[in-house]
């Protein structure tokens, strides 16, 4: 198994359109089981190929307290939505950045297992929120694209200044 590097944003892969899986293989499995350890080293709740840079339509997740819960969903389609939630939401490809985004609060989804395995569930509150949010990676969109365009140059421009101070401090050693 091996830890995959997070993509961040504003970098333009993370706008590529995944393709649906045809193929359940054993590359498959490794990257289910590639993205579900870089997931928790990283500890999200869950994490799209999109993000490794892996452009299929392959999410994972785990949303349980106990982190030992965790999910996969391979070509998900969501089939019906209810209700309306507001949730503070954060993004391992945004790093530190957290913005309310209003989502439906209900909704059942149709996905694949790694087998191939299609399944139906419902999903609530946080559950759902974060699978919207994955599904919205598989299109190529981030929790930033429903801020405004001034909010967003803001964060833009707020993780550039991190990526400096990041590159200033490690130049300068652990000494100081
Ligand atoms: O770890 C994550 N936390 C989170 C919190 C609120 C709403 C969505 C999320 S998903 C995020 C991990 C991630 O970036 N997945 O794409
Ligand atoms: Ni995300």
């Amino acid at each position: 198994m091996a830890e995959l590097q997070i993509l961040e944003f504003p970098d333009p892969r993370l706008r590529t359109v995944a393709q649906p899986v045809t193929v359940y293989d054993a590359d498959l499995q490794g990257l289910v089981a590639d993205m579900l350890r870089t997931m928790y080293t990283a500890n999200g709740i869950g994490l799209a190929a999109t993000q490794v840079d892996r452009h299929v339509r392959l999410l994972v997740l785990d949303v349980s307290e106990s982190r030992d819960q965790p999910r996969e969903y391979i070509n998900p389609e969501i089939i019906s939505r209810e209700g309306e939630q507001v949730c503070e939401e954060g993004c391992l490809s945004v790093p530190g950045v957290y913005a309310n985004v209003e989502r439906a609060e209900h909704i059942r989804i149709r996905a694949r297992d790694r087998h191939g395995i299609e399944f139906e569930e419902d999903a609530s509150g946080l559950h759902a929120v974060c699978l919207q949010h994955e599904m919205d990676h598989l299109e190529g969109r981030l929790f930033v694209d429903y801020l405004s365009p001034l909010k967003r140059q803001m964060v833009r421009k707020r993780l550039a200044k991190q990526r400096r101070q990041a590159v200033q401090e490690s130049a300068v050693g652990p000494a100081l």
